[in-house]
């Protein structure tokens, strides 16, 4: 029997290559060897004040994303998260399991929290919904970037917690962080990681900008006084350049080193442009190929939701059980 893959992505905003670098490429990539599910968590958008009109187009924007890194619908299911009510179900339960103090100490929540006028309790309680998602599936591994796995590990102490008064009844979940490309920074400011949530013009690249505004992006990208373009962690702007360069080439860092020996900055910049320009040309092309039918996209995510339903079906009822609902 294969191990179970699963993992969840965000449709609000524009997806990047943080995204992309950091969990999709993962997914695309391991796909042959586990039996993975792939959740488009529009739940999780709706934590944050969002548009009703965008939420849905993004939606159906990403599932072409996700055909178009990659993913095999033969290999993978993909669905919506909202498709299935199993994972609120789950969610009020978990709720109930699990302490405050562990929600108010998650990272993201902090960062989140302080950006909003009014703060929702489904932003508190926004770990508690993804631990329902990995929760119900059975899963061994959650691949995603650094910046989760604070969640993955929380979703870890609540299973925990239930397992220890009603028996072994939730799998335990391994997060999976990827040595490279897990930390994807900001190019407007290298010390915060690159988010869909950030506004800012320039922040990000997205898997679906055209050439021409990559260019813009990476020449005008945060970097520092000095010249020679070396490995710093110290100098946070070009070591994210060169991190990205790196990951979009596969060579090596002693390679890259040597390649840009006696380069500057500007040649940095424009030579990473271009690999960004070529690595993304085609996701785009096969994005474009996928969503000229959108009836296409809709059976996807129907077939999905019906082939992963039976698993979280089970799950539910067991935990009911346990509990003497019904
Ligand atoms: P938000 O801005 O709302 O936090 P996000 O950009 O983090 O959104 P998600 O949908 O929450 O996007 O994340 C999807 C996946 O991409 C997760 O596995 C997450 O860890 C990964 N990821 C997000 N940002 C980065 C980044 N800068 N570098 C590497 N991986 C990332
Ligand atoms: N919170 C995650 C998205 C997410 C997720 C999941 C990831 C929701 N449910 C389950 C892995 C497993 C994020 O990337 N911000």
């Amino acid at each position: 029997m294969k191990k179970r893959v699963f993992s969840g992505i965000q449709p609000t905003g524009d997806i990047h290559i943080g995204n992309y670098l950091g969990a999709m490429r993962h997914w695309a990539a391991s796909q042959a060897e586990f039996d993975n599910i792939f959740c488009i968590v529009d739940l999780h958008s709706i934590t944050v004040k969002h548009d009703a009109k965008q939420l849905y187009a993004k939606t159906r924007e990403l599932a072409g994303l996700l055909l178009a890194v990659g993913i095999d619908p033969e290999q993978s299911a993909i669905f919506v998260q909202s498709h299935l009510p199993q994972h609120s179900e789950l969610t009020w339960i978990l709720n109930c399991f699990t302490p405050l103090g562990w929600l108010q100490r998650m990272h993201q929540y902090k960062d989140k929290s302080a950006k909003q006028e009014t703060i929702g309790m489904g932003l508190l309680d926004y770990p508690v919904l993804m631990a329902a998602d990995i929760l119900l599936y059975e899963s061994d591994y959650v691949p995603v970037g650094e910046d989760q796995k604070q969640h993955v590990e929380l979703a870890r102490d609540i299973a925990g917690r239930f397992n220890s008064i009603y028996g072994d009844l939730f799998r335990m979940p391994e997060p999976v962080i990827s040595k490279t490309g897990a930390r994807i920074m900001g190019l407007d400011d290298p010390t915060k990681k690159m988010a869909k949530s950030e506004t800012v013009q320039g922040h990000a690249i997205n898997l679906l900008d055209s050439p021409d505004s990559i260019r813009k992006k990476i020449m005008r990208a945060t970097t520092d006084s000095q010249r020679d373009v070396v490995y710093d962690e110290k100098r946070p702007g070009v070591f994210n350049l060169l991190s990205i360069y790196q990951l979009f080439t596969g060579k090596s860092r002693s390679e890259i080193g040597s390649h840009f020996k006696g380069k500057g900055y500007s040649d940095l910049k424009s030579e990473l442009a271009e690999v960004i320009i070529e690595g993304l040309r085609p996701v785009q092309e096969r994005f474009k190929d996928v969503t000229n039918d959108p009836a296409h996209i809709e059976k996807l995510l129907q077939d999905g939701a019906d082939k992963v339903r039976p698993i979280a079906d089970k799950t539910l009822n067991k935990v009911k059980r346990k509990l003497g609902l019904g």
